[in-house]
């Protein structure tokens, strides 16, 4: 459609993407069969069928045990690319991708392993597209603090090419406060800082995100609608919320896409941008998530560049890139 071709021609940049979730079916049965890691699954078709979830915590299970193929610094790298080749063909001019190194070293896949393949498929992208790209460090909150505490020290060596620390993974029982100090230590070190929150969890976890955690931008958000108070606050405080519509409807955080929030949050005064979470597994990348919450919300084309401006306004470029692109 003629709205299509608008959203595809719109540059964005992408802030809520965990580089995991990207690894395609494909790429997964071809670096189990290249590493002779053993798969649950028989086939592709077998991966894609086991893709239905009714909660985070079904998707979680199956996004860790897809990441065992992850295995030299070749593979993360080429994760890397292929996620990139797919941003730059929806208009992607800029990504701050995710990843979670705890699932890797945890399973014996050193730190540098992972990070130095993520940077090496960024410069190559940068190269190839002249996509720009930032690191995001994200812990898994259902692991404990000194686990979060000992992976910032393992990414010392690299703190000058890693951008910020996020907190991802299973939210409800697993609230921001659990990691007050490490996002502090992070803080002190210079590092942006975002969580999740919001998504399962309840407004509360928001707040805390907001005043313990002292987060630059929230990651979904969808459940502060509940609050208007916060609602208000995140309204005038001009905080970005990096909304994920696909892995909205796959994780059941909404029933159906007509039901989606996105443009409530417009009229509320969010700063809200569209981003596709885990592409992979939901069904689609960052311009199928534009076209299909466009589609099912009638977005205006106005709406569409409010959108697509938040990501860059949101984004931890400098002052000066951000107006290169507004
Ligand atoms: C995630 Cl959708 C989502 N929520 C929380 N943690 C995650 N890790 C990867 N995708
Ligand atoms: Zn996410």
């Amino acid at each position: 459609s003629d709205l299509d071709t608008f959203i595809a021609g719109l540059p964005k940049a992408e802030l809520h993407l965990h580089i995991e979730g990207s690894l395609e079916p494909e790429m997964m049965v071809a670096l189990a069969a290249r590493n002779g890691v053993a798969l649950p699954y028989a086939s592709v078709e077998e991966v894609r069928a086991a893709y239905a979830f009714s909660n985070l915590q079904d998707f979680l299970d199956i996004y860790y045990a897809g990441a065992a193929v992850l295995l030299t610094r070749e593979d993360f790298r080429d994760l890397a690319v292929a996620y990139f080749d797919r941003a730059a063909a929806d208009g992607v001019v800029h990504a701050e991708i995710f990843f979670d190194p705890q699932t890797h070293t945890d399973r014996g896949v050193a730190f540098a392993t992972v990070t130095e393949g993520l940077l090496d498929g960024m410069a190559a992208a940068e190269a190839k597209h002249g996509i720009t790209a930032k690191l995001i460090l994200c812990f898994l909150r259902h692991l404990d603090e000194e686990a979060a505490f000992a992976t910032l020290r393992e990414a010392e060596p690299w703190l000058d090419r890693i951008a910020g620390v996020g907190l991802d993974s299973s939210e409800v029982g697993h609230p921001p406060e659990k990691f007050a100090r490490v996002f502090a230590a992070a803080r002190a070190k210079g590092l942006k800082l975002v969580a999740h929150a919001g998504e399962e969890g309840p407004p509360e976890y928001v707040v805390q995100a907001l005043d313990v955690l002292g987060i630059d931008r929230l990651d979904h958000g969808n459940r502060s609608l509940e609050d208007p108070a916060l609602t208000a606050r995140l309204a005038s405080s001009g905080m970005t919320l990096t909304v994920c519509p696909l892995s909205n409807l796959k994780l059941c955080v909404v029933d159906d896409l007509a039901d989606h929030p996105i443009d409530a949050m417009l009229r509320s005064g969010l700063r809200a941008t569209i981003n596709s979470d885990d592409p992979a597994y939901f069904g689609g990348y960052v311009g199928e998530n534009y076209r299909a919450v466009a589609a099912a919300r009638g977005l205006s084309r106005d709406d569409l560049v409010t959108l697509a401006r938040n990501s860059f306004t949101g984004s931890f470029l400098d002052a000066a890139s951000i107006a290169a692109h507004l």
